[in-house]
């Protein structure tokens, strides 16, 4: 009877815990297009996966670095590739989704100041779980 008590106030104290532990999806291998000072914006690319077993969008990112952050995809348009903003992002339960050069991609527009390689800052995302989490990114040729 004890042990059964025990159990039962050890799960219940747990629940609160898991609920703060940020999200199941994690943000590998983050970083921002190096362009030119002249150029008025840029990419962010990574890779993103789903540790839990229910389908989760990413839905809004910011950055300070940029006044406006969107996110796209890549497609051909009459032969030639053309960007346009998607709604949101989907990672499939226990998926990753990468977001790359050609495909999807998180758009900062309106750069602040200029991009210089290595310098590392920060994206704030949201995703549709509740989830929001800052990430560091990498700028990289
Ligand atoms: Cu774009």
């Amino acid at each position: 009877m004890k042990n059964t008590i025990s159990l039962i106030f050890l799960g219940w104290l747990t629940l609160p815990v898991a609920a703060h532990k940020g999200g199941p999806v994690v943000v590998e291998q983050a970083r921002i297009k190096l362009v030119p000072a002249s150029s008025p914006a840029t990419a962010a690319f990574m890779v993103m996966r789903n540790e839990s077993d229910k389908d989760v969008r990413l839905i809004h990112a910011r950055s300070a670095l940029a006044r406006n952050v969107e996110l796209h995809t890549m497609n051909m348009v009459s032969g030639k590739m053309a960007m346009r903003p998607v709604k949101d992002i989907l990672i499939a339960a226990r998926g990753s989704v990468q977001l790359k050069p050609g495909g999807l991609h998180i758009m900062l527009i309106g750069l602040k100041k200029p991009l210089k390689a290595g310098d590392v800052h920060e994206i704030w995302l949201e995703f549709d779980s509740g989830q929001t989490q800052t990430i560091k990114a990498t700028v990289e040729s």
